[in-house]
């Protein structure tokens, strides 16, 4: 078990929600203890190395449906009690992506906002970004454009190069680069951001680790489009579920995903 930072038991002040709901975006908030990080960082690696070989991390997702550890991490109380301040009573879990950059690997992530990737509606999706290392401008870290969430769906135009990890990405002639702010975060820190939030970010250019555990909870009003996903699945967190979405099964073992997107049966 992750050991907590006692300054993580708390919930969000009014300001902070404020900010979310102003900014888009809140950082940094506390999670893991020292010996939580030592923890984490240990379980990462040990994840790393339990991928099939020519699997790049960047390109799997929903680790929550294949791992236990994973799922536990999702679940932890005060990480649910944060979001549950932004989402309300009633949400769920269905996305969990480790976003690396790591010596060698595929890295850059293009100004995006999530909603347009994502068939879900309404675009009410909260994301825990939970730093698994310090993250800061020389190793990549996000940075999130203040205030973008605010603005509508930019449009995205289609980015190839094997060193982006999403296929889509704004032109920064979209936004002004005055609101532009780095997520920078000590490992065992998290930050939130609204889905329609314009964020990406750059290679490391130390060489340093960045890893972060992002983990995507969706109020229980929001549907998923099937026909476009039809492997989503929805975790209960917290209140009632609407029923709107088919729910997964929790995993047991110690498995990794293989592709974005698998169903919890395959892991059974
Ligand atoms: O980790 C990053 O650099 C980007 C993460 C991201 O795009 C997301 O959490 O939606």
């Amino acid at each position: 078990m992750n050991s907590i930072d006692p300054t993580a038991t708390r919930r969000l002040t009014q300001a902070e929600q404020l900010h979310f709901s102003e900014r888009g975006f809140i950082k940094p908030l506390p999670l893991f203890a020292e010996d939580g990080v030592a923890h984490l960082q240990q379980r990462f690696d040990e994840l790393l190395g339990k991928l099939p070989d020519g699997i790049d991390i960047n390109r799997v997702n929903c680790w929550h449906k294949a791992n236990r550890w994973v799922y536990d991490q999702c679940c932890t109380p005060a990480v649910l009690d944060y979001v549950e301040d932004l989402v309300g009573a009633d949400f769920y879990l269905w996305g969990c992506h480790f976003f690396c950059k790591l010596p060698g690997g595929s890295s850059d992530v293009p100004w995006h906002q999530d909603a347009q990737y994502w068939p879900l509606t309404p675009a009410e999706t909260v994301t825990v970004w939970l730093a698994v290392y310090d993250t800061d401008d020389s190793n990549g870290a996000m940075r999130v454009v203040a205030g973008s969430h605010r603005s509508g769906m930019m449009d995205h135009e289609q980015r190839q190069g094997e060193n982006f990890v999403l296929s889509q990405g704004i032109d920064e002639s979209q936004f002004d680069a005055a609101d532009v702010v780095t997520i920078d975060l000590q490992a065992g820190q998290m930050s939130l951001h609204d889905d329609r939030l314009v964020h990406g970010s750059g290679p490391s250019v130390s060489g340093r680790r960045r890893v972060g555990l992002t983990m995507r909870f969706s109020p229980s009003q929001v549907h998923c489009d099937l026909s476009v996903w039809p492997n989503f699945e929805a975790y209960p967190m917290r209140g009632s579920d609407a029923g709107l979405n088919p729910v997964g099964k929790i995993p047991l073992g110690d498995a990794c995903p293989t592709s974005m997107f698998q169903m919890s049966s395959e892991f059974a």
